[in-house]
């Protein structure tokens, strides 16, 4: 019985191993050569054909099914993957329409951002404007004004008279009206004129009409032996306009200057306004 069974064992492996070959040259004649490496017989996918996978197979001996076809199924698979491949082109095409219309639409923002900023620096210039008005709005006509109590001079070359000066902010082209006040002589009494005289300067420049002639004196007639003299008029109370055109927007200063013919010219309390009247 041992020998029968030795036979059968012997009989049923080489039957297993005929069908085998049978079963895997169709299929290796496309994958492989004859007595090469196939993987369709690598049925425990442990890379080489052994024992382990005719065991496999004849474990299987004798059940039927549905047969694979293994050719069409690699048409499948081959299929199927130039499907994905159309698939992977169409998602890469897809994705630099994509990139593009991002690009585009950053280009669009960043624009956007440019406007907004120009919005923003208009809105502040707007502000500005309005803050210049309502300045406006609340002092009309630009102005300043100083005094002082009491100013000499003994020369006859111009000379500021002290503390007699102011500085004015023009927004726009002005006329400027120079007031000027004070009390004033010349202590000189003899028998010559002495005369204080005024300017008004704008920055460097003298403002019209130039010099004026400040204070009167008497002129008088000699009788009873007396030549022909002049007495001074001791404190009287003066007072002059003076302007200038085509003032430029910016800051100036105004000052007053006095000088003498002669003697000492003195001024008491004096003034002086100007205003900016815009043109
Ligand atoms: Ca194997």
């Amino acid at each position: 019985m041992k020998i029968r069974k030795d036979m059968i064992f012997v009989v049923l492996t080489t039957f297993c191993l005929s069908a085998l070959m049978f079963a895997v040259i169709p299929i290796r004649s496309s994958t492989s050569g004859l007595g090469e490496y196939s993987p369709w017989m690598d049925t425990n996918d442990d890379g080489k054909i052994d024992m382990y996978d005719i065991g496999n197979v004849a474990a299987q001996y004798m059940t039927s099914g549905d047969p694979i076809n293994k050719t069409a199924l690699l048409y499948d698979v081959n299929n199927t993957f130039t499907q994905l491949l159309n698939r992977i082109a169409i998602l890469n095409s897809s994705l630099t329409e994509l990139n593009q219309s991002n690009i585009l639409l950053q280009s669009q923002i960043d624009a956007l951002s440019s406007r907004v900023n120009t919005l923003e620096s208009n809105y502040s210039t707007m502000l500005a404007r309005i803050d210049a008005l309502e300045e406006k709005t609340a002092h009309p006509l630009p102005f300043s004004q100083t005094s002082t109590t009491y100013a000499a001079t003994t020369t006859t070359a111009w000379t500021d008279v002290v503390n007699l000066g102011v500085s004015i902010t023009l927004e726009e082209n002005s006329t400027l009206l120079i007031m000027f006040s004070a009390e004033a002589y010349n202590t000189l009494d003899a028998y010559t004129s002495a005369y204080i005289y005024t300017r008004a300067l704008v920055d460097a420049n003298v403002a019209i009409p130039s010099e004026i002639t400040l204070t009167p004196h008497i002129e008088q007639t000699g009788w009873a032996g007396l030549l022909w003299h002049h007495h001074q008029l001791v404190w009287g109370a003066y007072t002059y306009n003076y302007f200038a055109t085509a003032i430029a927007p910016g800051v100036h200063n105004i000052k007053m200057q006095f000088r003498v013919s002669e003697g000492t010219g003195i001024f008491n309390d004096c003034t002086l306004t100007v205003i900016a009247l815009p043109t």
